[in-house]
C-alpha cells in the first residue's frame, strides 16, 4: 500500500448549508485522502441567503494550531484554502503557506469572494487585491469568472464568452503567480457550462463542458474544488481533474434540482460519492 496523502483544508465550518469544511472533508476523505483541518470560523449557517446566522471567529487559533503541528512530523501533500473572512486571515494564510510549502506539495487556493459580477456582501472591493496576492503564492487556483475579473482588473461580462475573452483572463491570472488555473463558469453558448484548465508551464489549455442547469446552487464551488483536488491528489492531470469535478458537480446539482431542495442548503453531493470513487479508480 502506498503512503496515504494528506491535505490540510482551511475553511470555515458552516453548521447548516453544505459548503466549505462540511463539503471538503467528506469529499476528500471519500477519495482516500487524509484530511486535516484548520477551521477559520464557526457559523450556524453560511452567509448566502440566511438571516441571523451566528459567527464565531477562530482567527486567533490558526497560528497556535500550526505552531503545534510544527512539533509533529506531519507530511503535507496539499493545502486547500477557500472562504476566508478577513484581510487578517489572508495574511495568516501567507504565513501558513510559507511554513508548510515544499517543492513536492501543492497549494490549492479557491479565491471564494464573488459571483455573477458582484462581491459577496461581506467583502469590500479591495478584498480582491488581498486575495490576488494570496493567489500569487498558490500552485493552482480555481476562480470563477467574477473572481478572476476582480483579481485581474479585467472587465466582467456575462456569458456566453468568446475564446479570446477567456484566454485573456487565463493569461492575466497566471501573471498573479500560479502555474495552473481552473477557471469555472465558462460558457461559449447558452446550453453548456463548464471549466477551462490552463497550465502555464506546458501551455496546455483544455475545456470541459456539461449541459447547463439554470439557477444558483449554493456550495457548488466548494464541491467542485474539493472534487478537483481529490482527483489531483490521486494523480490525475489538471485536465482530468477538471473533468472529474465538472461531472461530480453537475451530477450533484441535477439531483438537487430533481429533489426540489431549497438551494440555500447546498447540493446533493453525498449520493454522487460512489460514482466519484469509481471515476477516481479507487
Ligand atoms: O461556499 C462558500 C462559502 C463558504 N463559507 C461561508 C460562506 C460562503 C459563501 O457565501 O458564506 C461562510
Amino acid at each position: 500500500m502506498s503512503r496515504q496523502k494528506r491535505v490540510v483544508a482551511i475553511h470555515d465550518i458552516s453548521c447548516v448549508g453544505k459548503c466549505s469544511l462540511t463539503v471538503a472533508l467528506p469529499i476528500l476523505s471519500a477519495a482516500g485522502i487524509e484530511t486535516s483541518i484548520i477551521p477559520t470560523a464557526v457559523l450556524s449557517t453560511h452567509t448566502g441567503g440566511f438571516e441571523g446566522f451566528t459567527f464565531c471567529d477562530l482567527t486567533e487559533e490558526i497560528i497556535p494550531i500550526t505552531d503545534h503541528w510544527q512539533t509533529l512530523d506531519l507530511k503535507i501533500d496539499g493545502i486547500y484554502t477557500g472562504f476566508l473572512g478577513s484581510f487578517k486571515q489572508l495574511e495568516l494564510m501567507e504565513q501558513v503557506f510559507d511554513t508548510f510549502k515544499r517543492p513536492d506539495n501543492i497549494i490549492f487556493v479557491d479565491p471564494v469572494m464573488a459571483d455573477n459580477g458582484v462581491m459577496y456582501s461581506i467583502f469590500s472591493p479591495d478584498f480582491a487585491q488581498g486575495m490576488a496576492r494570496l493567489c500569487g503564492k498558490a500552485d493552482i487556483i480555481i476562480p470563477n469568472i467574477t473572481e478572476a475579473c476582480f483579481m485581474t482588473g479585467e472587465e466582467y461580462r456575462a456569458g456566453p464568452y468568446t475564446k479570446d475573452y477567456i484566454e485573456t483572463l487565463l493569461e492575466r491570472l497566471t501573471e498573479l503567480g500560479p502555474k495552473k488555473i481552473i477557471l469555472t463558469g465558462v460558457c461559449f453558448d447558452e446550453v453548456t457550462l463548464g471549466a477551462a484548465s490552463y497550465d502555464r508551464v506546458n501551455g496546455q489549455l483544455d475545456y470541459d463542458f456539461a449541459p447547463r442547469i439554470e439557477g444558483y446552487y449554493h456550495g457548488s464551488g466548494d464541491v467542485f474544488g474539493s472534487a478537483a483536488l481529490a482527483a489531483l491528489m490521486n494523480g490525475f492531470s489538471l485536465r482530468e481533474a477538471a473533468r472529474v469535478a465538472v461531472d461530480f458537480t453537475v451530477g450533484s446539482i441535477q439531483r438537487t434540482k430533481e429533489a426540489g431542495t431549497d438551494i440555500r442548503y447546498g447540493i446533493d453531493f453525498e449520493r454522487g460519492l460512489g460514482r466519484l470513487i469509481t471515476d477516481l479508480k479507487l
